[in-house]
């Protein structure tokens, strides 16, 4: 049976740092009024951390703590989650789930701009090259409600906003919302 969501959908905007999520969910949350979770900005202002990843050169998240901070709201409805892995949360969480994705060449720009080099800028590349991300979110979730989108341009971060926008309010009519 379908999970009751007073305060409409819960999506996961997913991807390789870099392709895009931050913009495209922030533009949501503020087109729609869903709430936004960065989650890697949640585990840095609670300091939710729980070791680091020496080859991509990050904290790794506590994950159980991170998912006890989100379960209210989670449980509630109405959010937009953005985060560079998707295994670790419950399945009944979202009803959508997208996966951003960035030419290599392009996606190498954007990383080098955010000051990433050397082994950092490497493996992020390779975790798009091989859409490690993609197969996660499809091993970890229903395929039919796994969705790639294209981030390259700003003609399609347009298309993507409009995109969910359109199923976002089709998830409301269906749900009477
Ligand atoms: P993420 O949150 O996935 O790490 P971001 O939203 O911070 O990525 O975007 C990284 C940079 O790329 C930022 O300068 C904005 C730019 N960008 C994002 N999506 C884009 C798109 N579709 N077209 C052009 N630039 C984009």
């Amino acid at each position: 049976m379908a999970a009751v969501r007073p305060r409409g959908p819960n999506i996961l905007v997913t991807g390789t740092p870099g392709t895009g999520k931050t913009t495209v969910s922030e533009h949501l949350a503020q087109l729609t009024g869903l709430k936004y979770i960065n989650v890697g900005q949640l585990a840095t202002d609670l300091n939710l951390f729980d070791g680091y990843d020496n080859e991509l050169q990050c904290p790794i998240i506590d994950e159980d703590r991170v998912i006890d901070e989100m379960e209210d709201d989670l449980s509630a409805g109405g959010n937009i989650v953005d985060y560079h892995g998707c295994e670790f949360f419950p399945e009944r969480w979202f009803d959508i789930i997208f996966v951003l994705r960035t030419d290599n060449s392009i996606l190498y720009d954007r990383l080098e701009n955010r000051g990433y080099r050397g082994q950092k800028l490497e493996s992020n590349l390779q975790c798009e090259i091989f859409q490690t991300i993609l197969d996660e979110a499809r091993e970890s979730y229903k395929t039919e409600i796994v969705h790639e989108l294209q981030s390259n341009t700003s003609e399609q971060l347009e298309q993507n906003i409009e995109q969910v926008q359109m199923w976002i309010n089709q998830w409301k009519a269906q749900h009477g919302q």
